[in-house]
């Protein structure tokens, strides 16, 4: 009875000590950005987060040397059937294994009130903030398309 009641705390002990911290794995790929073809002072950043981790994350803001500021935003059709966009209430969910890409139409990084660096070909950097796995800062193409 003593014996298998020592059993039982030593597996307890076990799985306590091995459960894994679950952790997030964020990389970005393919990070480009353009003028806004509405908005003279506004530009756009693109960009396929993965996350190959096993707890979700979430981007949470964005900022950049070229930009006044970044916003989250995301394309909606408005009621009098044009396309508007719209400033994301909540951090955008990046889920465990999972990936989301930031593109033409969808969700985007809108840079507000841009410098001159958006030049065809220039490079931009851009600092992505998530919840989990910190700062990112990565390098965005400016291309014509
Ligand atoms: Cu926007």
């Amino acid at each position: 009875m003593k014996l298998r009641f020592l059993a039982i705390l030593l597996i307890v002990a076990l799985l306590a000590s091995c459960a894994p911290q679950a952790k997030s794995d964020i990389s970005v790929e393919g990070v480009w950005g353009r003028p806004s073809p509405k908005y003279p002072t506004s530009g756009a950043f693109y960009m396929l987060i993965k996350n190959s981790g096993d707890a979700p994350d979430k981007l949470v803001s964005g900022s950049s040397p070229s930009c006044e500021s970044v916003e989250l935003h995301e394309m909606v059709m408005k009621d009098d059937g044009t396309m508007g966009m719209n400033l994301l209430e909540n951090p955008i969910d990046i889920p465990a294994g999972g990936q989301v890409e930031l593109k033409v139409g969808d969700l985007h990084a809108m840079c507000i009130m841009k410098k001159d660096d958006f030049q065809i070909g220039a490079k931009v950097e851009l600092t992505l903030n998530f919840e989990k796995a910190g700062e990112k800062t990565v390098t965005a193409e400016i291309m014509d398309k």
